[in-house]
């Protein structure tokens, strides 16, 4: 049976490379949030769909946890001596990536076509989907006004306090092709949800026209891990947002976020504590180490959030 995974970036990605390595492309499409994505010194950049490319690939840099390995800066030292903007790092390999995806995307690809494509050159055969073909922007609501999401991420460094997220266009973006065929299935057998920040990278996915009312009418269990670990943000500022949201940082907030959406919440061992108030609820929940360093464990978590969906691999 078919398993559709919604990822962000960093974090989802970990969980995507593994759903990749234990099952066959033909039974998992990876939908990824472009809410991140952006156009900066005339390039598009989609951070989310770059780092799930790069992690099933092999290329991804895991110590800085975005862009490519063996990364140089030449470009970027060119940009600065030009006077050009340099508060988001873009690195020689990475800046082949955004150079490739948009002359095609000026030339008329849409976002799916031109990663389905530069997915394939790299040797994937995993599907990697673009949420949308339609431009969805994320803003942090702060009180400077609405930033974007790099501008809030990258170059103010998540310092401002956060009032509010929005996600400019999402309303009237459809589903891309491959994401809309993956929710209709006939063998459709699970959704899983990446341990990626429910409000800034699960979100724009669950905005979109339609999503939320496909996903409801499925009767197929919803399986998220949890991105929390020991009662914080492994990495990233959902800890900071949910704070400032007013919302304890705790798996009863992923629980409460996601609602009636979700069957099955994957926490970490360091929140056994938390089993007990979320079965309260009405959830089913597996406890398990869920931090991801090698690839070993991204297939054992991969596996457990299978199993969690009574999917047989
Ligand atoms: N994150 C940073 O903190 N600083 C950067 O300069 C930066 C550059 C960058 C370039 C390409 C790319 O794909 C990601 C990049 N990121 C950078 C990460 C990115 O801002 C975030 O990881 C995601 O948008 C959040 O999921
Ligand atoms: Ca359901």
């Amino acid at each position: 049976r078919h398993v559709l995974a919604l990822s962000g970036g960093v974090g989802g990605a970990k969980l995507a490379a593994g759903l990749a390595a234990v099952l066959s492309p033909d039974d998992l499409t990876l939908v990824v949030n472009t809410g991140d994505d952006f156009e900066h010194l005339g390039l598009t950049i989609c951070p989310d769909i770059d780092s799930v490319t790069y992690a099933l690939a092999g290329l991804n840099d895991t110590v800085r946890g975005w862009g490519v390995k063996d990364e140089t800066w030449q470009a970027m030292a060119m940009l600065r001596a030009l006077g050009e903007a340099d508060w988001f790092n873009l690195g020689d390999r990475d800046m082949g990536m955004h150079i490739a995806r948009s002359w095609r995307l000026r030339a008329g690809d849409t976002l799916s076509q031109v990663t389905a494509r530069l997915t394939g050159e790299l040797g994937i055969a995993h599907a990697i989907v673009p949420m949308s073909d339609a431009p969805v922007r994320t803003q942090i609501g702060t009180a400077q006004g609405w930033l974007d999401f790099q501008r809030y991420f990258v170059a103010e460094q998540c310092r401002p306090v956060a009032t509010g997220v929005r996600f400019e266009g999402a309303s009237d973006a459809v589903p891309s092709p491959a994401f809309a065929a993956a929710l209709a299935r006939e063998d459709l057998g699970a959704i899983v949800v990446c341990p990626s920040n429910p409000y800034l990278s699960v979100d724009p996915i669950l905005s979109l026209d339609g999503v939320r009312s496909a996903l409801a009418g499925r009767r197929v269990p919803v399986v998220a891990v949890s991105p929390l670990v020991g009662g914080a943000s492994l990495k990233g500022p959902l800890g900071k947002l949910l704070g400032e949201l007013g919302r304890p940082v705790s798996n009863a907030s992923i629980a409460d976020h996601y609602g009636d959406l979700l069957d099955h919440l994957i926490i970490d061992e360091a929140d056994a504590a938390d089993v007990g108030g979320l079965r309260d609820r009405g959830l089913s929940v597996t406890v398990c180490p869920t931090v991801m360093c090698h690839a070993g464990d991204r297939e054992r978590l991969a596996r457990v959030a299978l199993i969690a969906a009574g999917i047989e691999t």
